[in-house]
């Protein structure tokens, strides 16, 4: 038998369009879903103010980790795959939209291709993915860049709240 390896993922979650509670809540849920995935863990949901291209809706945000025998090019193919069945339009960069999945880290790899680079190159200056991601593994490294839990600090002038389920409104 061919043993399967298995690795370990994180994934930034992100929506501000069609009610972006349920989008990213059942995206967490739909990762699990994936072929040869599992789901590990996954954040709280936070309210975030959008960066880069403020003109559009707040965001809701979280981040999940998953074990998986897919190759990284494999993961982001589904990753991909799950934002089209969404509903993802690409109108232009940084653009509104139903579902955004980014392929944050995958064990330690470091790498640059056309289709992806690891680790994404700008999380750790985003504190949308940097809080949810201190939250569920302050420990992990980020390969050339240090440890979470030294490095989500602060993120001058972007709001990043905590969305609590008990005060949702019914
Ligand atoms: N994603 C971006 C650009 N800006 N801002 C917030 N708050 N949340 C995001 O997910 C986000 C963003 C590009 O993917
Ligand atoms: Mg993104
Ligand atoms: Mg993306």
């Amino acid at each position: 038998m061919i043993s399967m390896q298995k690795h370990r993922a994180f994934v930034a979650l992100g929506s501000n369009l069609q009610n972006p509670e349920l989008q990213v809540g059942n995206a967490i849920n739909e990762l699990n879903e994936l072929p040869q995935t599992t789901l590990i863990k996954a954040s709280s949901l936070y309210k975030t103010s959008p960066v880069g291209y403020d003109n559009q809706p707040d965001f809701i945000n979280a981040v999940a980790e998953v074990e998986t025998a897919l190759n990284a090019p494999e993961l982001l193919d589904a990753l991909l795959a799950l934002e089209n069945s969404h509903g993802r339009e690409r109108p232009f960069p940084n653009a509104p939209r139903v579902l955004d999945l980014d392929l944050l880290l995958f064990d330690d790899v470091s790498m640059q291709t056309s289709i992806l680079t690891l680790p994404h190159p700008r999380m750790h200056l985003r504190g949308f993915v940097m809080q949810p991601l201190v939250e569920i593994a302050p420990d992990v490294i980020i390969p050339n860049i240090g440890k979470v839990s030294d490095i989500a600090v602060s993120y001058a002038g972007q709001s990043v709240e905590i969305v609590n389920p008990d005060k949702k409104k019914a």
